[in-house]
């Protein structure tokens, strides 16, 4: 494996072959629903997060999930005692303090032998006090911190007017969705009882005895460990102002505050089916509908729905980014078995994947949409599934997109009036600036993104256009066209060009594009290559020119090209040792894009990709290839199984020169 290889591509049979036994390994894979689901984790604050909130409501674990659970956590622990923000970070506060304490709540002793390391290190690094802000957030509601040191998060923000800049309705989905629980676990310093393990665990954690600890004093500390992104001067100042305005708050309002939130989560609960737009925000619904009342249907509903979010591996359990990512994987599946021209062997197993595509569209808004600061739904795909129910921009171009290229291999394609309807959503969704963010149009202005509190996640406070959203909302408009000529003509052309004047202001001085939910300048390059050219770029577009001279360059001994998610956090290119499959697949998927002429590079990269498959028709795991808010990896379990396949049909046509 990772030998170097020979200057030709691999002979055409060999190549089909190749594609041959990966698309035998995804028929195997595929569920009766006509899905394709994986592994969805990586982020290491979230099984945590889990086990206290399971705990603090009495939810129990059985045996095998708690040593699986076990299993996982120790598996994930670095050398040097701690545990990263992901499975292969170095050591944070944040999730050593949070992986420290679940550890124990799952029944592991003090004196266990991953434990005295793992209290050395955090000693060492100032312990929880030192922690990112939402690790201290968290080790408050386990009784395991004291609120006066946390950073205000007032329920009453809710109540700004909705004009008003700061509005939380204005924020990034995903940020307001976890500052809205939040803010009513806070309003109400909610915390877990004080019993023996949380005594032995104040013993454990801090170098000082609990009762003495300053906490005024340790606010706002954050170790160099866990600052990815300085906290600046303006939140300190509007953390010294909420300070005063905690202590003068008056109860009346509070009580509002308290009322309007509580009436957003219920909203949520109920558009979500109880699974939440994202994992944090799930567990926080948990335990504030336990603490309001333990013996209510949402309690029961949100504790029924927890294990959702639970994946079980070889490696043990882990708690998901999302409680899945079925419509993402199985759309991707979908495209890249028709681009190997296999669709007509292969009827079953694409007609299984579009009927499961079909079923997740969502049909309506949800009600009342206005209130709950919800944009329009309808026509749109979700990342997981119709149950989840936000629409993503990205998520629904590829949607649009897998039905467009199986609709001539299935008896019942997607009908042309819901089509118009995820095209009337991205029409909907495009930004001033020409591009498109991930879940709504941009709400809040860019300065927003100066009062992120988090440390250690970047752009989380407005939804920004980005690249890859861009790329594929153009490529489902532009692929839309071809087929249906006649729907918004005018609209999506203009919307065609403006999305693609927005790409080309984002390529870079070394003219790559920087990808913001795949790592990292090979994700991007991809989507905006292949976007622009489904805008209309041609084969010698400089632009395109240019991208592909990037990637060449960027090509491994090996043949394949990688990328390590630290780049994304540097905003330069990081390169792996080997190449990757899923890497090199996007970069041959990129370059095939690029000028007609005989390019040794993909010939390089075809033949990596095929002394790298397996037998059983896979490729080798490797590292991480999904991240989100530049510092958190996340493993995208079906990548390496769907774009080798996709890449290798490509660029085996390519390479016979049809
Ligand atoms: C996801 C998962 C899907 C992903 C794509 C659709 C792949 C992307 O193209 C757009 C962004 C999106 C929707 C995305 C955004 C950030 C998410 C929701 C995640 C990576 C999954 C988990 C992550 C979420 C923010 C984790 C919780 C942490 C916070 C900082 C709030």
């Amino acid at each position: 494996m990772n030998r170097p290889t020979r200057a030709g591509a691999p002979a055409p049979h060999a190549i089909e072959r190749a594609i041959d036994a990966a698309l035998e390994v995804l028929a195997h894979e595929q569920r009766p629903t006509g899905a394709w689901a994986g592994d969805y984790g990586g982020p290491l604050f979230l099984l945590p997060m889990y086990v206290g909130v399971a705990r603090a409501t009495g939810i129990a674990l059985d045996d095998a999930t708690r040593s699986d659970m076990t299993r996982y956590l120790l598996a994930t622990q670095n050398d040097d005692g701690g545990w990263g923000l992901h499975v292969e970070a170095p050591s944070y506060v944040f999730t050593t303090s949070l992986c420290y304490v679940a550890l124990r709540q799952l029944g592991e002793p003090a004196g266990a032998t991953w434990a005295a390391p793992a209290r050395a290190w955090l000693s060492a690094h100032g312990g929880p006090l030192a922690s990112a802000s939402w690790g201290k957030f968290f080790l408050a509601l386990m009784n395991l911190h004291d609120f006066a040191g946390l950073d205000p998060v007032p329920p009453e923000l809710w109540l700004l007017p909705r004009w008003a800049p700061m509005h939380p309705g204005r924020m990034w989905c995903h940020c307001r969705m976890v500052y809205l629980p939040m803010s009513f676990l806070y309003g109400r310093r909610l915390c877990a009882p004080a019993d023996p393990l949380v005594h032995a665990l104040r013993d454990e954690l801090y170098a000082e005895p609990y009762a003495a600890i300053d906490w005024a004093a340790a606010r706002g500390r954050v170790a160099a460990t866990d600052s990815d992104v300085a906290v600046s001067a303006a939140t300190s100042a509007i953390h010294t102002a909420l300070r005063w305005y905690e202590r003068h708050a008056g109860a009346t309002l509070r009580r509002r505050a308290l009322a309007f939130v509580l009436d957003q989560i219920r909203q949520e609960d109920e558009n979500t089916g109880y699974i939440c737009i994202g994992p944090i925000s799930k567990l926080f619904h948990t335990l504030i509908w336990h603490s309001v009342d333990p013996h209510g249907r949402a309690f029961a509903a949100h504790a029924a729905q927890l294990p959702a979010y639970l994946w079980r591996g070889p490696d043990g359990v882990k708690m998901q980014g999302y409680e899945s990512s079925e419509l993402w994987d199985t759309a991707f599946a979908a495209q890249a078995i028709v681009a190997t021209g296999r669709a007509p062997t292969r009827r079953a197993m694409v007609q299984a994947a579009h009927r499961f595509i079909d079923r997740q569209q969502v049909l309506a808004d949800v009600p009342d949409r206005e209130r709950y600061f919800r944009g329009p739904s309808r026509g749109g795909w979700p990342f997981s599934s119709r149950t989840h129910g936000w629409p993503i921009t990205d998520c629904t171009a590829e949607g649009i997109m897998a039905c467009l290229a199986v609709a001539p291999h299935v008896t019942d394609p997607l009908l042309p009036r819901r089509l118009e309807l995820a095209i009337d959503l991205i029409l909907d969704w495009q930004n001033d600036d020409g591009g498109w963010a991930t879940y709504e149009r941009t709400r809040g202005p860019r300065w927003l993104e100066q009062l992120n509190p988090s440390s250690c996640f970047a752009d989380i406070m407005i939804d920004y256009s980005y690249v890859e959203c861009t790329a594929a909302c153009l490529r489902a408009l532009a692929r839309y066209r071809t087929q249906h000529p006649h729907h918004r003509e005018r609209e999506i052309a203009a919307a065609i060009d403006r999305g693609a004047r927005f790409l080309r202001a984002r390529q870079r001085d070394d003219h790559a594009w920087e990808g913001s939910w795949g790592v990292c300048f090979t994700y991007g390059t991809w989507f905006a290559v292949t976007g622009l050219r489904a805008a209309g770029a041609a084969l010698d577009d400089p632009a395109i020119v240019n991208a592909c001279a990037f990637l060449r360059a960027h090509q491994l001994a090996d043949g394949g090209w990688g990328e390590r998610v630290e780049g994304c956090r540097a905003r330069s290119y990081v390169p792996t040792e080997h190449g990757h499959a899923v890497m090199t697949s996007w970069a041959l998927l990129a370059l095939c894009e690029g000028p007609p002429t005989a390019d040794p590079a993909i010939a390089r990269g075809v033949a990596f990709l095929c002394e790298n498959q397996r037998a059983d028709g896979r490729w080798p795991d490797e590292h991480l290839s999904g991240v989100f808010n530049k510092t958190c990896a996340i493993h995208y379990d079906n990548y390496v199984k769907v774009f080798p396949p996709w890449a290798l049909a490509i660029a085996a046509r390519r390479c016979a020169g049809s």
